[in-house]
């Protein structure tokens, strides 16, 4: 028998709602396989768990998540009880930094069933690799004075290591699509570390002559994603561009609550981190609306990472068998709850 241990946290509100479908999903995954088994430790740690203890996970969480096979996660932030810098970075960012997840991948593609919000939807399939340890998520800066003197001075720190890393995985995984690389900058705007960024990046694309390659400000790329996402393959963008572009990358699949999304570690020292790109919504938490796709979508991305890929590919035609159905939440034009939409998924997995 196979045994993954998975370190779960559900975090705040609607990754309390979607994080156990996800969960009945994986349960009826190795149900199905027959032969493998998920080991899953909970952590209850997020905006409720700082208003008891004043931090978002225990002293020693990162020791406690260490030895998992992955790290699956919900969604962080809940603005009424901890400020959202707080908590993304008492949490997310915190394991994303000390386990070396130094790239995060996120796939957006037109899925079977989804009516894209796109004037001329046209099949669309890219990977964006977000430069995920660095860049403009960074603590160098400060607040000074106070009133009409006050100022907030925020530093951006880019690395030759950080850049490259992050513009080879993208090379790389292009190769394996036999597809072309795309680079997010804003060099005529950001004087520095733009400019860097695409002297990395001409640098890099020269190792790989085969492969297309091209550079776009971020705002025309923005704009493109939602002219002609068809064009693009593998995007590389830093810590915030990626950030963003991917919320866009979901907003054009249909909804920010199906985009899934995964930290990388690439060392093999430390565990991976399993997250959808959606947040926690709270102003949808607590009615059984969420749409799980984002959350079980990414558990195919975590199978894969185990080396499941067959059960992964199972899990993504077995979304999009219950969309094609019709069995969706109300973000897609649908009338299913959470739960409903969880089930279908199940009973598909099992026919
Ligand atoms: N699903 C993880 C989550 O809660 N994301 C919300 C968010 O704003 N994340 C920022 C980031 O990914 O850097």
């Amino acid at each position: 028998m196979k045994k993954y241990n998975i370190s779960v946290i559900p975090g705040d509100g609607i990754g309390k709602e979607v994080m156990p479908e996800a969960l009945r999903v994986l349960r009826a995954v190795a149900d199905i396989h027959g032969g493998l088994k998920f080991e899953f430790d909970s952590h209850p740690w997020g905006c409720e768990y700082y208003l008891e203890h004043n931090q978002m996970m225990p002293e020693d969480g990162l020791s406690r998540l260490e030895n998992s096979d992955a790290i699956f996660l919900g969604a962080v932030g809940y603005p009424k009880l901890v400020p959202d810098h707080v908590s993304l970075w008492g949490l997310l960012v915190k394991i994303r930094r000390g386990f070396e997840q130094v790239i995060n991948v996120r796939p957006a593609k037109q899925l079977v069933g989804i009516q894209s919000p796109l004037v001329n939807p046209r099949d669309f399939d890219f990977l964006v690799v977000r430069e995920n340890s660095e860049g403009e998520y960074s603590e160098v800066g400060g607040r000074i004075h106070s009133g009409s003197d006050e100022i907030a001075i925020q530093n951006a720190v880019f690395t030759r290591k950080g850049v490259e890393r992050a513009m080879e995985y993208a090379f790389k995984l292009a190769e394996q699509r036999q597809g072309y690389v795309a680079s997010a900058t804003k060099s005529n705007g950001i004087v520095h570390s733009m400019p860097f960024w695409d002297d990395v990046f001409r640098d890099v694309s020269e190792k790989y002559p085969d492969i297309k390659s091209d550079s776009f400000h971020v705002d025309a790329l923005a704009a493109f994603l939602v002219t002609r996402p068809h064009t693009f393959d593998v995007i590389v963008a830093s810590n915030l561009f990626g950030d963003i572009l991917t919320d866009v990358g979901a907003a054009i699949m249909g909804s920010i609550g199906i985009g899934p999304a995964a930290n990388i570690n690439l060392n093999g020292k430390y565990p991976s981190m399993f997250e959808p790109v959606h947040g926690s919504a709270p102003d949808i938490y607590g009615q059984g609306i969420a749409n799980p796709v984002g959350q079980i979508w990414t558990g195919k991305m975590m199978l894969d990472h185990l080396g499941e890929t067959e059960l992964g590919d199972k899990v993504l035609e077995a979304i999009e068998g219950v969309l094609e159905d019709g069995i969706k939440t109300a973000d897609i034009g649908g009338t299913s709850s959470t739960t409903e939409v969880t089930d279908a998924i199940i009973e598909k997995l099992k026919s």
